[in-house]
């Protein structure tokens, strides 16, 4: 098991000094309220003129830039789904965020990648739920990677921190 490879913070993501640090955003990739507007506030106007040229992205799927004045060196903008019943395909296309994510920082030798609770907040999705695929898509992937080597999971909110204190076992 890879427990130690991953450390439960309650702290503003925007604060982190990690190699990357990923957004929950939304399809258009310009930008919303949540983590995605604290991201683009505390990074800049240059953050937003990046994203613009990627065209948006895929639900489960996720894009990387630069992390200009933020102390993290890249974000990974996630696009997690909106919950709707849970009969949308929502959990793989959660997971498949998650994967995407993990990927990309390898891609760019992230060694410590921090995430928020994608689609725990305004797209609804259910805490638990969401922490146990995060959780196991995350342990999975450093089971069979060198990279990253550390995973935060930030959770600002106390619900979410005390399911993923519970089920990490700390
Ligand atoms: N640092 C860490 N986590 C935070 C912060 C922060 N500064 N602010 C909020 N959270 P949400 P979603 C937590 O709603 O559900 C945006 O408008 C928050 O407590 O940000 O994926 C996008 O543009 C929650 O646990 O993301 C999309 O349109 C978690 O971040 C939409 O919201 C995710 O909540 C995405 O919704």
């Amino acid at each position: 098991m890879e427990f130690e490879k991953i450390k439960l913070v309650t702290v503003d993501i925007t604060q982190l000094a990690v190699d990357a640090i990923v957004n929950a955003a939304n399809r258009t990739l310009l930008g919303g309220g949540g983590v995605d507007g604290a991201i683009h506030r505390a990074a800049g106007p240059d953050l937003y003129r990046e994203c613009l040229m990627l065209e948006g992205c895929d639900t489960g799927s996720a894009k990387i830039t630069n992390g200009y004045r933020l102390p993290a060196k890249y974000v990974i903008h996630a696009v997690g789904p909106v919950w709707r019943g849970g009969n949308q395909n929502e959990e793989n296309l959660l997971e498949s965020a998650y994967q995407t994510c993990l990927q990309l920082a390898k891609q760019y030798n992230c060694k410590t990648v921090a995430f928020p609770n994608i689609s725990t907040g305004i797209y609804g999705f259910p805490k638990e739920n969401a922490a146990e695929i995060a959780i196991r898509t995350v342990q999975k992937f450093l089971n069979k990677n060198e990279i990253p080597e550390r995973v935060y999971f930030v959770c600002f909110d106390q619900e979410n921190y005390n399911i993923y204190q519970s089920r990490l076992e700390l």
